[in-house]
Formats: structure tokens, C-alpha cells, sequence
């Protein structure tokens, strides 16, 4: 028997960590090197109700495939990392409900205990990144969070975008957000800001947040000479935004309404940490009548068919 005072040792078993997993047409285009979108899967785990996410995550790989590239979802299935999923592995992210919510930090925890995660923006540009997909469809993008002076509440999404060469489509960051002070933060963090035909920074569920911007693009073309320069002249080590507004937004009285109900939930409640964001966004959807989620599902369609454009445009390059 052993007395209290003996050193433990640990037998350490070797685990070999399966390497990433690419899906066929996601290999088959890498070889090829032709047009790929990453995608990422919170949306769908977290983001989207059920049974929406799942049909809105087939269709958004559609649009991109439509376009010319290739869709790449991300997400770990059962520890295994993989880019691309077929059919069976998106329903998974869809409909399991041991799907974790993985930033950037999570990733190896969750592959050496062979948990099944959907990746963040933070997480998806990452991995994207290291599989060598260099654009990226979402929703909105996390930011500073209203409250953030007490509370210290900002996405990791911004961090990891600092030091990550990607583009990323999205509406703007979420209408959740403290705006004004995210932009701030992207400007600190050298996050290059450019409108899809417009000035006007989106709101995400808002076509307008009320925010101009410097740099406004209006083709694909033209992003892809931006890209061109930013190689060039290496500043592609921190990412590009493409902001892409909304057209059919949401009524901003009722949106308006909601969020003041829904961040006060938030306090009585005493939600914190990365439940903050899901738990908005349910709010949204069920205090809606469906129209939060309708045009959540716009934005994201139409991010994905303006990212499938500019990765074929790069790739023509
Ligand atoms: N865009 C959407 N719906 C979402 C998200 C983005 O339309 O659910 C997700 C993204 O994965 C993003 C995350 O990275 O919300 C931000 O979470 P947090 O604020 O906890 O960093
Ligand atoms: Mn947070």
C-alpha cells in the first residue's frame, strides 16, 4: 500500500493526435489550388435555432459551390479537426447536443480529449489559416461587448484576427456590440476595414450601425488588388474585413426593443463568458417572430456568395 508521502508517477501514454482532416473536395482543391471559402460552425451550433441551422448551413455551402469555389466548414468531430464536412458531420454540428462552443484556446483541449466542438471566428480564421484557406465567410463578427469597462467582456475574435492573414466577409460585428469601441479596438489591432459598396458600417442585423468608415470597395476585383498590396507590402499579417451590409434589414424600432429587453436578461440572469453571445441571439430569435433569423440567414447567404467571389478572384490572380 501506499503511504501518503510517496511520489506518485503517472504512466503517460503517448496519444497520437490524428492529423487534420480534409474533406475530398476540400483536398481536391487545395491540390488544385482553386477558390476556397472556410466557413465556420458556431453559427450553426450556436447561432441558428434548430431545425433552420442545419438547412441554412447545406445552403450556404451551395452558394459558394455556385460561385465557382469550394466550401470549407469547419469544426472538430469527435477530436478530429476537420476541414470540410461531409453530410453526416454537419448534421452532427447541427443537431448534437454535445457540440462545444471553441475559440482559439479551446482547439487543443478539445482535440486531446476527443470532444466534438464548433470553432468561433477566432478558431475557424486559425485553423483556415494553418490549412492554408485564406477566405472566410460569418455572420457578424464578435467585438467589444456594451459594459466591456466593467466588465472586460471582448471577443476573442478580435486578438486572433490581429494576428492572422485572412480576409473576413461579415455584416459588420454584432448589433449586440459596443460599435464604436470595437471599431476603435480593430484600428489598435492594424484590422484593415473595408465597406462592400458602402461607407457605412454594418449593424449586423442593421444595415447601418450608424458608423462611417475610411475605405469603401466595390467589386471583388478590387479586393483582390487590395490583397495583391497588402503581400506586397506585408501587411497581411493582420486580417482584412469585408463588411457587407445587410439589404433587408430589420425594423430598428423592434430591433432596437429587443436588445434593451435582451441585455437585461442578461444581467437578471447573470449570464457571462461565451454564453453572452448565443444567448442574445436565441433572444433575438424567439422574441422575434422570426425576424432576427431571417435576416441572420440573409446575412450569412450573402457573405458567403461575396467570399466565393473573392476567393475566385484571388485565385485568378
Ligand atoms: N455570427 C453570427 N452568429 C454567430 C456568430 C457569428 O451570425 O453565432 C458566432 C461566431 O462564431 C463568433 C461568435 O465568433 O459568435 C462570437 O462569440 P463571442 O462574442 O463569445 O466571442
Ligand atoms: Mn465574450
Amino acid at each position: 500500500m501506499q503511504s501518503s508521502h510517496q511520489i506518485h508517477y503517472r504512466v503517460h501514454v503517448a496519444r497520437k493526435i490524428d492529423d487534420i482532416k480534409y474533406s475530398d473536395e476540400v483536398r481536391t482543391a487545395l491540390d488544385a489550388r482553386s477558390p476556397l471559402v472556410a466557413l465556420e460552425s458556431t453559427i450553426i451550433s450556436h447561432g441558428l435555432p434548430r431545425p433552420q441551422n442545419l438547412k441554412v448551413a447545406q445552403e450556404v455551402e451551395a452558394i459558394v459551390r455556385s460561385r465557382g469555389a469550394t466550401p470549407a466548414t469547419i469544426a472538430i468531430i469527435d477530436g478530429t479537426v476537420s476541414i470540410g464536412l461531409d453530410p453526416a458531420e454537419l448534421a452532427a454540428i447541427a443537431n448534437r447536443d454535445d457540440i462545444v462552443k471553441a475559440s482559439s484556446r479551446d482547439l487543443a483541449i478539445a482535440v486531446a480529449n476527443k470532444m466534438s466542438a464548433a470553432t468561433t471566428v477566432a478558431a475557424t480564421a486559425h485553423l483556415a489559416v494553418a490549412a492554408g484557406i485564406p477566405v472566410f465567410a460569418t455572420g457578424g463578427l464578435g467585438g467589444v461587448h456594451r459594459g466591456a469597462f466593467e466588465t472586460y467582456d471582448e471577443s476573442a475574435d478580435l486578438t486572433a484576427l490581429s494576428g492572422l492573414d485572412i480576409t473576413v466577409v461579415c455584416a459588420g460585428v454584432k448589433s449586440i456590440l459596443d460599435v464604436g469601441a470595437t471599431l476603435e479596438r480593430l484600428e489598435t489591432l492594424a484590422i484593415a476595414v473595408v465597406g462592400y459598396k458602402t461607407l457605412h458600417f454594418p449593424g449586423f442585423y442593421l444595415t447601418d450601425s450608424g458608423f462611417l468608415l475610411e475605405h469603401c470597395v466595390e467589386s471583388a476585383d478590387e479586393i483582390a488588388d487590395i490583397l495583391a498590396a497588402r503581400s506586397i507590402l506585408k501587411t497581411n499579417n493582420a486580417a482584412l474585413l469585408v463588411t457587407n451590409p445587410v439589404l433587408n434589414q430589420m425594423d430598428p424600432a423592434l430591433h432596437e426593443k429587443i436588445l434593451q429587453a435582451g441585455l437585461k436578461a442578461v444581467a437578471s440572469q447573470g449570464i457571462t463568458g461565451k454564453s453572452v453571445t448565443p444567448f442574445l441571439l436565441e433572444f433575438f430569435h424567439s422574441s422575434s417572430a422570426g425576424e432576427s433569423l431571417r435576416v441572420n440567414i440573409e446575412i450569412i447567404k450573402s457573405n458567403a456568395a461575396l467570399a466565393a467571389d473573392i476567393a475566385v478572384a484571388r485565385a485568378g490572380r
